[in-house]
């Protein structure tokens, strides 16, 4: 199944989120348990050699690929989708020209502007039928325009209205950053949760997908309680560094 029918589904799909620009450290993130693997171009190291090679294991491991893209690099998101990423996250939409620029570049006409070049995508779907992937590509790529600003949440009526935007991702620390006017950043901020439920509420209200990034792990039931059925956990700095810890945590209490 496609990321896109998994969501429709109504599954929820947790991300694993990869800032390491190698595709051998996205092979052993896309070994563990996630849905899919995230290759963050945005905070992340990962560029467009990285996310081109760093698609293979992640297929490879039947994954599901999803790329950040950089702020307003509207032209990566469909190069991330060329190279075969079947979602991908648009940081800092904050007006609905934003979305309109972020749905151009991810749709085929009618619904967008994306330009025509799937040669590493149509191959790596397992597939060579051109005409189907231009009939069906549209509704199997997923486009998430991440919510993380008060401009953003002003607009996420027109953001979510938008035709091409698939969905919404909040973005709580820059979020929080902005919900407290600079004077901190918290992404489990429980001032800021009822509007990142109502968030949320809005989105399944539209027929949008709703997605999170997740700090607080243990926070994850709360947001699937909340309609968030795509979230991320990341990144490997604190896999690496989580693992490290409880190993060494039990060798020396052994
Ligand atoms: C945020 O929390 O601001 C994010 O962009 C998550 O990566
Ligand atoms: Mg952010």
């Amino acid at each position: 199944m496609t990321f896109s029918s998994r969501l429709a589904a109504g599954e929820t799909l947790i991300t694993a989120w990869s800032g390491i620009p190698d595709a051998l450290t996205v092979e052993i993130v896309a070994a563990q348990g996630f849905d899919a693997v995230t290759l963050d171009m945005q905070h992340g190291g990962h560029h467009e050699d990285s996310v081109l090679r760093g698609i293979v294991p992640v297929l490879r491991a039947n994954r599901h690929p999803v790329v950040r893209i950089p702020v307003g690099r509207f032209d990566m998101a469909s190069r991330a989708l060329d190279f075969g990423a079947e979602a991908v996250i648009a940081p800092m939409v904050n007006s609905v020209e934003d979305a309109q620029h972020f749905a151009a570049a991810m749709k085929y006409p009618p619904v967008g502007e994306r330009s025509w070049g799937p040669s590493f995508a149509l191959p790596r779907a397992g597939g060579s039928d051109m005409k189907a992937w231009l009939r069906e590509n549209n509704a199997k790529t997923v486009s998430f325009a991440m919510i993380e600003t008060r401009a953003a949440l002003a607009a996420l009526d027109g953001i979510l209205e938008t035709p091409g935007i698939d969905g919404i991702f909040v973005g709580p620390a820059d979020f929080s950053i902005a919900w407290t006017n600079g004077a901190t950043v918290d992404a489990t901020l429980e001032d800021m949760m009822e509007t990142i439920e109502n968030i949320a509420a809005k989105a399944k209200a539209a027929g949008k997908h709703a997605g999170i990034f997740v700090v607080d792990a243990a926070m994850s039931g709360r947001f699937v309680d909340m309609g968030y059925r795509f979230l991320a956990l990341g990144t490997e700095h604190r896999y690496i560094a989580m693992g490290a810890e409880a190993l060494l945590k039990t060798a020396r209490a052994s």
